[in-house]
């Protein structure tokens, strides 16, 4: 009898498995594109003992696959956004900075939704920044990227960009502050209300494929939140600082602690004086934790508006975030380094059907794999102009063997690549530094240390290999 209501339920089961194959073979999926800016890995997605609370991104990841050990292809917006977007690595594209225009850099490059568009007959929207703000994120002349856009841009001068006045912290105008912040409308929530309003318009029964690509510009600075994202955060002793080593620069190239005077503003007044008042940097960093928290509700509310529409199953998903960010750790607050955690990134894919839900994958990727990966999934030509490759062998079975290393670029001739055990950095003048993959906040520079010598050996050549 058991026996018997086993079997049945085991049918059933594989019945259920199959027609949601069959849904995703039979029709052409919807792409749900979602981008974050600087947000790094300080996040209970990655671990619980870290404190930055995402309940959303832990949903999404429960959904699909969640890529452990996901690097940006550069650690800035601009040249990051420019290599997903493209599928071109930044070392041939020449797109290493923000300063470099990716229209005029690889004016032949098609990007994404215009392969969508091209190849599958998708319609594209986007709302929020996907691409970098600015004349370095625009479309070359006669080529949008996509068919409508709603421009972060648009919502400049609105309540969110009013700056409210916290002095003791301001850098640079409104655009560097740091704070509680409560208005009516954050420029995240024109973003997320517009694609609301899309999908509550458009993603219907018979619909024509969609790809809708929504850029969510928290946790990026301002660091600014409501209120109530504050809760978890205490402006006291018990805020959870980065762990900050005395002496940290003593192994790092003159070259890499260049870098971390990109944004250098914060040297003098770094985490020392344990001040938790506003504008204090201690502040700043429980008021980044406050905005990432701020970030993924965002996530949440577009995750619940894709549900009400009754597309999920014929929607895959894909959300990365297009750098990390450093919060004192190596003596900085900036993302423009080659250490883990300016690169360590947020990246889900949920494949209806493909991917297992709640699966982990430990694989080292790249985003740069981001656009042979959706163009398969969507069963449409490859482009033969990426240098990602596709993940979904990795989406099948996370254990399917990968040995490529995930390779950042910075700027002109800098690079790191991260193998599953280490992370090897290289930079113009051939200075180096190792790092253990357990030492994620890279303390220990093991360049130089003679037990290291055949590993140096060996990310040296296949350095060397992928920059080919
Ligand atoms: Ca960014």
């Amino acid at each position: 009898m058991i026996v018997n209501y086993v079997k049945k339920l085991l049918i059933f089961f594989c019945l259920a498995a199959c027609a949601r194959m069959t849904t995703l073979a039979e029709t052409k999926p919807n792409i749900l594109f979602i981008a974050l800016d600087d947000m790094n890995d300080w996040t209970h997605l990655f671990d619980e003992n870290n404190p930055i609370h995402t309940p959303n991104l832990q949903r999404l990841a429960s959904r699909g696959m969640f890529f452990e050990n996901a690097y940006c292809a550069s650690p800035a917006c601009s040249p990051s956004r420019a290599a997903v977007m493209t599928g071109r690595a930044p070392h041939k594209s020449g797109i290493g900075g923000n300063g470099a225009a990716w229209a005029k850099k690889v004016p032949d490059a098609e990007v994404i939704p215009r392969w969508f568009l091209k190849h599958g007959k998708y319609d594209t929207r986007a709302g929020g920044k996907i691409f970098h703000h600015g004349k370095g994120g625009d479309d070359p002349p006669g080529k949008p990227s996509f068919q409508k856009v709603d421009h972060l841009h648009k919502h400049a001068g609105k309540p969110e960009l009013n700056y409210n006045g916290y002095t003791k912290g301001r850098l640079r105008g409104s655009g560097f502050d740091w704070g509680e912040h409560n208005v009516d409308m954050h420029c995240d929530d024109y973003t997320v209300e517009w694609g609301s309003k899309i999908m509550h318009e458009e993603w219907k029964e018979g619909m024509t494929p969609q790809f809708l690509a929504l850029g969510i510009f928290r946790p990026h600075l301002p660091f600014w939140a409501p209120s109530r994202f504050f809760e978890k955060y205490p402006a006291n002793e018990k805020l959870i600082l980065p762990p900050m080593l005395e002496n940290d620069f003593n192994d790092i190239p003159e070259i890499g602690i260049k870098m971390t005077l990109k944004e250098g503003f914060f040297q003098d007044t770094i985490l020392d004086q344990k001040d938790y008042s506003v504008g204090s940097n201690e502040q700043l960093v429980r008021c980044y934790q406050a905005a990432s928290t701020f970030a993924d509700d965002f996530i949440g509310r577009i995750l619940d508006e894709l549900d009400k529409t009754g597309q999920a199953d014929n929607t895959i998903i894909v959300l990365w975030s297009d750098h990390g960010y450093h919060l004192g750790d190596k003596n900085c607050f900036v993302k423009f380094t080659l250490w883990e955690k300016a690169n360590h990134v947020p990246f889900i894919v949920v494949a209806p059907g493909i991917t297992k839900p709640g699966s982990r994958c430990t694989a080292p990727v790249s985003l740069l794999d981001i656009y042979p990966t959706l163009v398969e999934l969507a069963r449409l030509p490859a482009n033969p102009k990426n240098d990602g490759v596709s993940l979904v062998p990795l989406l099948k079975d996370p254990q399917t063997k990968w040995e490529r290393p995930a390779l950042m670029t910075f700027q002109k001739g800098n690079h790191a690549i991260k193998t599953r055990d280490y992370r090897y950095i290289r930079y113009n003048d051939g200075s180096e530094e190792l790092y253990a993959h357990a030492d994620n906040w890279n303390h220990t520079n093991l360049v130089g240390n003679p037990e290291y010598t055949s590993v140096l050996e060996g990310h040296r050549i296949l350095m060397d290999g992928v920059l080919e």
